[in-house]
């Protein structure tokens, strides 16, 4: 498919002319199309537009806030093919993982219109006599959703959706790697907008630009939320700007996810788990599979079969069936991923594999073979996160000190053990097992179900998005006490009677 025909199909290519933003799409380097900057004072419309729009919404019963999501889940639905070949496009995934991603954003539409019919409160034993307590969750106002690159789309929509039900107006910030996606994202919900009918006006706003434009939403006091995802570094000044005003954040940084294979491991089941984890996406998704411990009476065959099937990953055009790799989005990326080899080596690392490859009518492509490095020991360059495809292995004798390394991280978002050993599954998801937002047991750290809460601890900045309860992040809560006596007693029993 070309690109040109995936923007029309998209209805964007009118809108992809101009603008200083180009998108060279990371596949071959060629100029995809040309997206403009907004200004701040584009932002400060936004979101007097969104604040004033929240105060419609928010008294727009929330089943009948579901229907718009559902609308827009259908419209994705329509577009899936279309819209996973922009985003494979623009940011070098490969076609399944970029259809996938759709999927996740249909399946949290399908999550948040049941929830529409939920956002449950609980009622409180009072301790008074004719009373009754009870907390109500109301919305928040404002929700502005800054998202990054790997995951265009899919981040928007677990933010957006649950927003959305949950009575809040949303503003979005994508990445300015992948300002199309945003652009495609934003056509079809407006058609889902305009399909719903009465939505008030500036409900969902869409700022494309750099850092001034980013700041500008972050330090904004209409922001009444601020879900980020991107660098630590970027989280890290993010939530001090939010926290100064007491703004509320939801911040989904980086991960340094590890695995830990036993000599108990069904082994083709971990091979293939492991392979998907840190190869898929080469290695860019914050899920990644950057570190693996593995039992030192099965070190040897694990890392002889990783190889072989290393060698077996087709890399190439991402659009093309039967590719498995991708390039990286762009050459800064190829760089870190050089430079990090080049430090695992000085540490004592044996790299195999990790050079650049050239695919043959794509040159200008940023494409490697994924990079197995075994390393002595966890020095300072295994417990960096480089969003590239490199899985540092090291050997372990004892689960606990492959539990201790596991959380030697200074991010805590993702890991996973491969065990047949209910022993070992139940200590690693302990309380004193991973420490990290998801502990898997069998399968890899990356590619979570939209049903559970997804987000991490320590510098993955202690989030959560998506299923189970993360909604209550998009609400405030209210305690409400109702005395229907005609008495007053006082809570804590006091006496205040004159
Ligand atoms: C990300 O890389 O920012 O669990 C998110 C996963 C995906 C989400 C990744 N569902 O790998």
């Amino acid at each position: 498919m070309k690109a040109s025909n995936i923007l029309s199909e998209l209805g964007i290519s009118h809108l992809a002319e101009t603008g200083d933003i180009a998108v060279h799409s990371p596949i071959d380097g060629e100029l995809v199309g040309r997206v403009a900057s907004h200004s701040v004072a584009d932002v400060d419309a936004a979101l007097a537009k969104a604040q004033a729009a929240y105060k419609v919404w928010r008294n727009v019963p929330a089943p009948r806030r579901g229907e718009l999501v559902r609308v827009l889940g259908n419209k994705l639905r329509e577009k899936k093919h279309a819209l996973g070949s922009l985003i494979t496009l623009e940011t070098g995934k490969i076609l399944q993982e970029g259809l996938g991603e759709v999927q996740e954003m249909i399946d949290i539409c399908d999550f948040a219109v049941g929830l529409s019919r939920q956002l449950y409160g609980l009622t409180i034993a009072s301790e008074r006599p004719g009373h009754r307590m009870a907390e109500s969750w109301h919305p928040m106002g404002v929700c502005t959703v800054i998202s990054a690159f790997n995951f265009p789309a899919a981040v928007w929509s677990w933010n957006a959706a649950l927003a959305l039900v949950c009575g809040n107006a949303v503003v979005w910030k994508p990445s300015e790697k992948t300002p199309l996606t945003a652009l495609a994202v934003d056509k079809i919900l407006k058609d889902a907008l305009k399909a719903f009918g009465d939505a008030p006006e500036g409900l969902t706003g869409l700022i494309n630009g750099g850092r001034d434009v980013g700041a500008k939403l972050v330090a904004d006091p209409r922001s009444n939320i601020v879900s980020a995802t991107g660098s630590t570094e970027m989280g890290r000044a993010v939530g001090i700007e939010v926290a100064r005003r007491f703004g509320r954040s939801l911040l989904e940084l980086g991960g340094n996810n590890a695995g830990i294979v036993s000599n108990t491991a069904d082994m083709e089941l971990a091979l293939r788990g492991i392979l998907f984890s840190a190869v898929g996406t080469a290695g860019q998704r914050c899920t990644t599979l950057r570190r693996l411990f593995v039992h030192e009476s099965v070190y040897d065959t694990t890392v002889e079969r990783l190889k072989a099937l290393y060698g077996k990953v087709t890399i190439g055009n991402p659009l093309e069936q039967g590719t498995l790799m991708g390039p990286l989005i762009d050459e800064a990326s190829f760089n870190r991923m050089q430079a990090a080899l080049a430090q695992a080596k000085s540490e004592g690392g044996a790299v195999f594999g990790g050079e650049r490859h050239t695919v043959a009518g794509n040159e200008k492509g940023f494409y490697v073979r994924p990079a197995i490095v075994e390393m002595p020991s966890q020095t300072a360059v295994v417990l960096k996160e480089t969003f590239a495809p490199i899985l540092y292995v090291l050997r372990y004798t004892e689960l606990d000190d492959a539990i201790g390394a596991n959380n030697a991280a200074a991010h805590g978002l993702s890991s996973c053990i491969f065990t047949t050993d209910m022993r070992e599954s139940e200590r690693f998801q302990s309380a004193s097992g991973s420490d990290c937002g998801i502990a898997n047991v069998n399968i890899g750290p990356s590619g979570a179900e939209i049903g559970g809460a997804f987000g991490g601890e320590k510098e993955t900045g202690g989030g959560r998005e998506s299923g189970s309860d993360a909604w209550k992040v998009y609400m405030r809560r209210a305690t409400n006490t109702v005395n229907y006596s005609s008495a007053l007693p006082l809570a804590q029993g006091i006496d205040f009677n004159v």
